[in-house]
């Protein structure tokens, strides 16, 4: 495992090269999910595919900017599912953005994930990492390579709350509940971002991020195997909950597809349990 976070830390470099360099104009191709692709999408997918093919552990790559299963190396053990640069629209206003990598043993549910991690590229270059057992664990960039900083756990109850999906496709119970956060004195702290908002939300302590199913999006938005359990797995190894809009542990998803979406709520134990009672789940 060691070589695969290795490569992740060597790609992290080159891609964040690539966002401060490159042109931020559309390919004139579509990823799998029907997206217009950014060159930058695919420049960082090209980076990523190049840097594991000489991996000998890794067998499999699913990217969310391809189709199918990419197979590297046939005696390999692992199959690595990444959103290459995931809110790569964000860039050429210069939010922050990130990679996602779910590293699997075996068939591509969640319950065969084995370790998580992100890479944030904002004013720094950020690193989580999550494996079975362990707290995730934060790295950053000093003295020009990555040094843990340390573990990261969440509080029982934050202050930050993350609504994503538009308003207006919203159903009236989830409405009712995220405005009554707000009137909790939660503070929106939403960019849009995937990864820079959790990151956000596991570093200060706490709150929610929630991406519904919709009426324009009734199975949500976000892709399971590279963006729903990677996190699912960093929030509950941060003492913290994911689960879908039934209640359901993100943790326990099988995707029919590679590209499946779900819809998602990743928190601390307090909002998790207000989105339950909110939603009527009982469990
Ligand atoms: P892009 O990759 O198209 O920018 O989408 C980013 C994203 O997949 C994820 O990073 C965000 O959480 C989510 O979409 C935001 O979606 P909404 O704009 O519908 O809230």
């Amino acid at each position: 495992m060691t070589t695969i976070f290795d490569t992740i830390k060597a790609v992290a470099f080159e891609i964040d090269t690539a966002i401060k360099t490159s042109d931020l104009g559309y390919s004139d191709s579509e990823n799998s999910s029907g997206e217009d692709q950014l060159k930058l999408d695919v420049q960082s997918d090209i980076i990523i595919e190049k840097a594991f093919a000489s991996v000998a552990v890794v067998k499999n790559l699913v990217s969310e900017e391809k189709e199918g299963v990419l197979e590297l190396n046939e005696g390999g053990k692992y199959t690595i599912c990444y959103d290459p640069l995931d809110g790569s629209s964000l860039v050429d206003v210069n939010l922050s953005v990130g990679s996602i990598f779910g590293i699997y043993e075996g068939e591509l549910k969640a319950e065969n994930l084995v370790a998580s991690a992100y890479v944030v590229y904002g004013p720094r270059i950020e690193l989580m990492i999550a494996t079975k057992g362990e707290a995730p664990m934060l790295s950053r960039i000093i003295g020009g390579e990555f040094k843990e900083i340390g573990s990261v756990t969440m509080g029982e109850k934050g202050k930050l709350n993350a609504p994503g999906g538009t308003q207006q496709n919203w159903c009236d119970y989830h409405k009712t509940f995220i405005d009554d956060l707000f009137a909790e004195g939660y503070r929106l702290r939403y960019s849009g971002g995937m990864v820079p908002d959790l990151h956000q939300i596991m570093l200060k302590g706490g709150g929610l991020f929630s991406y519904p199913g919709t009426s324009d999006k009734p199975h949500g938005k976000l892709r399971q195997l590279f963006e729903v359990i990677p996190f699912a797995f960093m929030y509950e190894q941060a003492g913290g909950q994911a689960i879908n809009n039934k209640g359901m542990r993100l943790m326990e998803l099988v995707p029919s597809h590679p590209h499946d979406t779900s819809p998602c709520f990743f928190g601390s134990n307090y909002e998790i349990e207000a989105l339950k009672k909110a939603y009527g789940i009982k469990n």
